[in-house]
């Protein structure tokens, strides 16, 4: 049937794994909104709620163009009744109430000012505004004991919330390959995460390290630990050896090679790469920022559900997960792919054959950030 709306009407699929997502985002205005209201119910820990208003925020990242009128919209999947609201506000005020009102709660600030700091969840934040605890500086008088990794949030709280560009994801990566090649001379370092997405901006910096040889890479990470403690460039670690009862997601059933994946959240000391590019004078500035960067190795077995994992977005993984239990009857993790059907793992080399695993069409890391 011919629509008689003068409007475009968009036709998109309902797992974000089956559509293509750039970083051209032509409706900001609203998925900036739905964003906020998204993580807003994070922080409250409703997260039913949370992943629908991303799920409504990712349809509208792939629209072709902006949407100007609520009948655009017919059709569309994911749009629950409250994102309806919400975009039908911004369309006809030019602002949704619900996101102002929110922005102004003291609530919010405080959870936003609290999880700001490396270490520190929502829970541990909704415990410390019950405390009466609304800001640093109160934290820091509260007399709360803190972790380790809190302590190190706090004292490099300003750096960690400085987005990290490009240029010192590539300095970092440099740092970390040279400390790898040092320990394992033919281990290879592989950019993941926002990064590997074409973002020019993130929170962090993500690398994952594999060796051709399996086995090769068992053991590596404290080595390279180690090699990047002594030169100096550790502010804060933490390294685990990922236990498969630690895991929420992934494949039901633990394989032996399992327990080799290893992890480090960390904190790095990073000299500026020139004063000139960050437009600084030359006197009264620090020499370092500290940088969040996170590190994985991976068996070379099962390098692709690494990479694929670990490349994201959230949401993408989340979607990717859901269409392989609800569409294919397997279970998907950073390690491995199950099929429940015929009781055994499929292989995969590469995520162009898991994508194919799982029969879906093959979308490249540029379009995966839903
Ligand atoms: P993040 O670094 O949190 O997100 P990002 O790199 O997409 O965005 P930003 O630019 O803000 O840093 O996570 C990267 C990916 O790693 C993301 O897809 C989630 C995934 N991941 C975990 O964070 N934890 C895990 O245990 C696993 C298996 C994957
Ligand atoms: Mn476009
Ligand atoms: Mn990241
Ligand atoms: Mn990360």
């Amino acid at each position: 049937a011919k629509c008689c709306s003068k409007a475009v009407v968009f036709s998109v699929p309902s797992y974000a794994c089956q559509r293509r997502t750039t970083l051209d985002n032509h409706n900001t205005i609203l998925t900036d909104a739905l964003s906020l209201l998204a993580e807003k119910a994070e922080l409250s820990e409703e997260d039913g709620r949370g992943v629908a208003f991303r799920r409504a925020a990712a349809v509208l990242k792939c629209l072709p163009q902006p949407v100007t009128n609520m009948m655009q919209l017919r059709g569309l999947p994911c749009l629950g009744e409250h994102s309806f609201r919400v975009i039908k506000d911004i369309l006809e005020n030019g602002t949704s109430s619900e996101v102002e009102s929110t922005q102004q709660s003291e609530r919010y600030k405080a959870l936003k000012v609290l999880t700001g700091i490396f270490g520190v969840g929502a829970k541990t934040a909704d415990r410390w505004i019950r405390a009466g605890i609304h800001n640093l500086r109160q934290l820091q008088t509260s007399g709360q004991t803190l972790n380790q990794a809190q302590r190190a949030g706090l004292q490099h709280y300003d750096d960690l919330n400085l987005p990290v560009t490009k240029a010192e994801a590539d300095a970092i990566g440099e740092i970390v390959e040279e400390a790898v090649v040092s320990v394992l001379p033919d281990a290879q370092i592989t950019l993941i995460g926002g990064f590997r997405r074409g973002k020019l901006t993130g929170h962090d910096v993500d690398l994952l390290i594999t060796h051709p040889d399996e086995g090769k890479e068992v053991g590596l990470m404290p080595k390279v630990v180690s090699w990047l403690q002594s030169k100096g460039f550790l502010l804060y670690q933490k390294t685990t050896i990922n236990s498969y009862l630690e895991s929420e997601e992934g494949p039901r059933r633990p394989s032996s090679n399992m327990d080799r994946f290893e992890r480090c959240f960390s904190i790095f000391k990073l000299r500026h790469l020139s004063r000139e590019d960050r437009g600084e004078s030359e006197s009264g500035c620090r020499l370092w920022r500290a940088v969040r960067v996170d590190l994985v190795v991976s068996p070379i077995s099962q390098f692709a559900f690494a990479l694929l994992g670990w490349t994201g977005s959230k949401l993408f993984e989340r979607e990717l997960r859901r269409w392989a239990g609800h569409e294919k009857a397997m279970s998907l993790g950073s390690h491995a792919l199950y099929d429940n059907r015929q009781s055994r793992y499929l292989r995969a080399t590469s995520e162009e054959e898991i994508f194919a695993h799982l029969g879906l069409e093959y979308i490249p890391p540029s379009e995966r950030n839903a």
